[in-house]
């Protein structure tokens, strides 16, 4: 059996013989084992916060906008919501809240709940998008939007992938006066443990800022590159 795993990668594997089942089941296993103890252990780090938003959302239609929001939905598993979209058309951090909102539009669906799951450089490249919220306010209201977005305070992917500084952009902005500006309701967290269930279940659009805990990540990446 071959079987290499890593944060941003899914696991692999080559399973060569039936009798090497038991093992890569073995295997899994621990792996989830570990991860529930990291979740535990750093309960505020950036990758908590998507264990956290996919356990609350199981119900819920998915929207990911780039870039480690996919990486990280997928890492953490749980429970699989109803739907998971994505427009990664030419991979851009450009307009993805635009087809969020678009797509939340669009729907004929029943299911009434829509979050989507933004990094804080993607959600810098289409804040104009709110315009439309006053277009369609009175729909808006009918549902329960929420826009997650997760502000590691740059494009923390390339911290992963280039380990530059350079590429990070890094920023100490936050986005509550952009829902000042577009009068919607705004909540500004820094651990799940401060995020009630009422927040999540009022209805309207909302925009969920969460600043997680980047120690916390690196301690949580360190020991799992060490699995
Ligand atoms: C229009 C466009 N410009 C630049 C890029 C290159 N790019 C890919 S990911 C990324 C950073 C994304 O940062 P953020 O949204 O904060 O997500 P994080 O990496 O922190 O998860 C950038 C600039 C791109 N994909 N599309």
């Amino acid at each position: 059996m071959e079987c290499s795993c890593s944060l941003l990668d899914l696991t692999y594997c080559q399973i060569q013989t039936t009798s090497d089942y038991p093992d890569i089941l073995k295997h899994e296993n621990n792996l989830v084992t570990m991860k529930e103890r990291l979740f535990k252990s750093y309960p505020d780090s950036e990758i908590s916060w998507f264990h956290y938003i996919r356990l609350k959302n199981h119900q819920s239609k998915v929207y990911l906008g780039n870039s480690l929001p996919i990486r990280y939905w997928d890492f953490v598993g749980g429970p699989s919501p109803n739907e998971v979209w994505a427009n990664r058309g030419a991979n851009g951090i450009d307009g993805q809240i635009s087809s969020f909102l678009g797509w939340v539009l669009s729907s004929r669906s029943q299911i009434h709940s829509y979050i989507g799951v933004f990094g804080d450089l993607t959600a810098f490249y289409d804040i104009q998008s709110f315009w439309i919220y006053h277009q369609y306010k009175e729909k808006f209201k009918k549902l329960n939007i929420q826009i997650w977005i997760i502000n590691n305070q740059g494009g923390q992917i390339f911290q992963k992938l280039l380990r530059d500084p350079v590429f990070l952009n890094q920023h100490s902005l936050r986005f509550n006066k952009i829902s000042e500006m577009f009068d919607i309701t705004y909540y500004r967290f820094e651990s799940p443990a401060q995020c009630d269930d009422s927040v999540l279940k009022t209805p309207g659009l909302k925009i969920i800022e969460v600043l997680p805990n980047m120690e916390q990540q690196m301690h949580f990446d360190r020991e799992w590159s060490q699995v």
